[in-house]
């Protein structure tokens, strides 16, 4: 309730500020109350960060700060700690000031969330070290996969200017736990090492450090050709490997707790070490060495296919797989959560579990490039947890998330895109939290405590993903998205010279017979990268989940699924629910005005109608068209189409891969 009658306001009780609601406090609107005593002897920018949070925002007793001597007492590492109720006072405690930090948004968000805060005994610690955003923001201040306006990063104006978006934006990150930054593009241009952007990077680094925030690069494999001027950048060059030692010294002179750096090498043209006959393994050490001294990473993605070979689902684990035990161990390989792109259902990446003698990170995307841009409602901490179904938190060592942050006012663009940065960080904490618990704390934090609102719009959030599912790739369905920008359906798109594994018919394989990319041993043989047990499960038509059906089987028209129904009907009824879900959320929705204030009701209330309406789009699209090969009929209760094939194939949207489309631009009837 309490949240309700203090949206549109924020810092009332210290700044007397009142503004119209627009998304951009995220979770953090509590008022400050400027009373708490915050009790602590140390003073740091760390501490003192923990202490202003506390002192203006704590409605509760005295809180005490204490630094415990005994790391071995807890066991809970330099980021854990324990909160402790002792009266009418709470004992905060760690090892560590960072645990500090931590433990007083804890505490503050169990106060946002209505808990009395009375008997507390609470003992935490991530599971990860690293916690890490992605951003993939170009220099020029694009982003790509970016659909929340510009880059945060005003490069122009760094070092001079900087944006008060900066501490916002680290503190929003700090109060759910994410402890590292990645500033730039994997598709990383080369002056980001210049000595001019170097200062600019050092300026964030400033500001990010008292939140507990490291930032890191993604740095080209070529910079010692393009920046240093060198004839070549082969890293068992040793003028090459000296180039980089004097850069990550200069690094680490002006930022002496920078993280390291992201490589995305010898992946969709970028440069790296297999131009010079090298390994990834190779390339990979040799910048770990010149990190090692100072206690930085490398991380190293996986994500490669080459467009001659075989199957794109396999060529990641047949590039990395061999190279098992072979990285430094300042290496950590940054692998995709699934073997193709972030589709919105993907099996896990076989490389999880295959590689014993390396540590892994997973990479999810947090933009969402394939599910709906920042129109979409699309929760995505259910697909994430799908991921931890199948690979264990604690056999991985890291956690990335491509960002799905921009200088829009309310940060993502769809203010329920927000959940998706905010369930990142918390699982990226603590994998075990459960989706639905998840969505409970940011919406008590973002909107309000009110049951009428939270059950409702919380079973909303849940069902969103599936529901994208459903209306764009149901049964195992995947990368059948228009050509470059991702956002609509083109099934049947053809680029005279495009490489294969850039087309939907490398992916559906449709014919007069069935549909779907045959991976079993007698096709691909992608599922054989699986262990035993569970490749033997893929394999069979009939034991193959059917979520995953057509990805691993050419399925026949007519096969029958469990259902009862022929794989036809089903496609047809998935396509169905996914509409029916969309315009579901419509009136869920629509029963909600009352508990928001009027500027994001209506925010969202505008998307999840293009979101609706888009369900149509993709029915129709990717039905009609497939029934030119099925050439079946729809089933009883699925829609007639609003749309006829001829139209939809010349939809050409005149956005880029830094572009949501608005509504005007979108096929409606
Ligand atoms: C794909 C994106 C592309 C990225 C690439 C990557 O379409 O823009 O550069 O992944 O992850 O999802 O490197």
């Amino acid at each position: 309730m309490i949240n309700r009658i203090l949206l549109g306001l924020f810092f009332c009780g210290c700044g007397l500020t009142a503004s119209a609601e627009n998304g951009s406090n995220l979770w953090l609107r509590q008022e400050p109350s400027c009373q708490a005593t915050v009790v602590c002897d140390i003073t740091s920018p760390v501490i003192d960060v923990a202490r202003k949070e506390l002192a203006s925002l704590w409605k509760g007793g005295e809180v005490i700060l204490r630094i415990s001597a005994d790391r071995e007492h807890y066991g809970l590492g330099d980021e854990g700690y324990t909160i402790r109720s002792a009266g009418n006072d709470i004992i905060l405690e760690s090892s560590a000031e960072k645990g500090l930090l931590y433990a007083a948004y804890h505490l503050l968000r169990l106060q946002a969330e209505g808990n009395d805060c009375k008997n507390l005994n609470i003992s935490e610690s991530p599971l990860y070290e690293y916690r890490i955003l992605n951003h993939w923001d170009n220099i020029d201040g694009t982003v790509e996969r970016g659909y929340a306006g510009k880059s945060l990063w005003k490069w122009e104006e760094l070092p001079s200017v900087i944006s008060p978006a900066y501490e916002k934006y680290a503190r929003a990150n700090a109060s759910i736990g994410i402890n590292g930054t990645v500033l730039n593009n994997v598709n990383a241009s080369i002056e980001i090492l210049s000595d001019k952007y170097l200062d600019k990077v050092k300026a964030l680094s400033d500001i990010f450090r008292p939140y507990g925030i490291k930032v890191y690069l993604s740095v080209n494999f070529a910079s010692p050709m393009k920046l240093g001027g060198l004839d070549t950048a082969d890293p068992m060059d040793e003028k090459v490997a000296e180039w980089w030692k004097r850069k990550v010294h200069e690094i680490y002179s002006l930022i002496p707790d920078f993280g390291g750096f992201l490589v995305k090498a010898n992946s969709e043209g970028q440069p790296g070490p297999c131009d010079y006959g090298r390994t990834h393994a190779q390339g990979a050490n040799m910048l770990a060495s010149a990190l090692k001294p100072y206690g930085g990473i490398v991380m190293w993605r996986a994500f490669v296919y080459s467009p001659t070979d075989d199957d794109r689902a396999k060529q990641a684990y047949l590039e990395f797989k061999p190279l098992d035990g072979k990285f430094l161990d300042n290496v950590i390989v940054q692998v995709k959560n699934g073997p193709i792109d972030f589709q919105p259902r993907e099996p896990y990446s076989p490389l999880f579990g295959s590689m014993p003698h390396t540590p892994l990170m997973v990479e999810f995307q947090i933009t969402q490039e394939y599910l709906g841009h920042s129109n979409h409602l699309a929760y995505l901490a259910p697909m994430w947890k799908e991921f931890y179904e199948y690979v264990s938190p604690y056999s991985i060592k890291a956690v990335a998330g491509v960002a799905n942050i921009g200088d829009d006012v309310n940060w993502c663009g769809h203010d329920f895109a927000q959940s998706n940065w905010y369930a990142f960080g918390r699982l990226a904490w603590n994998p075990e939290l459960s989706s639905s618990q998840i969505a409970r704390e940011w919406l008590m934090q973002t909107f309000t405590d009110e049951s009428e609102f939270l059950n409702p719009v919380e079973e909303m959030m849940l069902e969103s993903r599936e529901a994208v599912v459903d209306y764009m790739m149901p049964l195992g369905l995947h990368h059948i998205f228009a050509w470059n920008h991702h956002y609509g359906p083109e099934p049947w798109c053809e680029i005279p010279g495009a490489r294969a594994d850039w087309l939907p018919s490398y992916y559906h394989c449709a014919d007069r017979e069935g549909i779907g990319f045959d991976r079993t041993t007698t096709g691909s043989d992608a599922v054989s990268q699986y262990p035993d047990s569970l490749a033997a499960v893929f394999n069979s038509l009939s034991s193959c989940p059917e979520e995953f059906l057509l990805w691993f089987h050419h399925v026949s028209w007519d096969h029958k699924l469990k259902s009862g129904n022929t794989l036809w009907d089903e496609l047809c009824y998935k396509y169905q629910t996914g509409v029916e879900k969309a315009q579901e959320f419509c009136e869920v929705w629509n029963q909600m005005s009352d508990y928001v204030d009027s500027e994001r009701y209506q925010a969202i209330a505008n998307r999840l109608k293009i979101q609706a309406d888009d369900a149509v789009w993709w029915k129709d699209a990717c039905l009609e068209y497939f029934r030119t090969f099925s050439r079946m009929k729809y089933p009883s209760g699925v829609d007639k189409p609003v749309f006829r094939l001829k139209e939809l194939k010349k939809v050409k949207l005149p956005i880029s891969n830094y572009e949501c489309p608005s509504e005007d631009i979108l096929p409606r009837k």
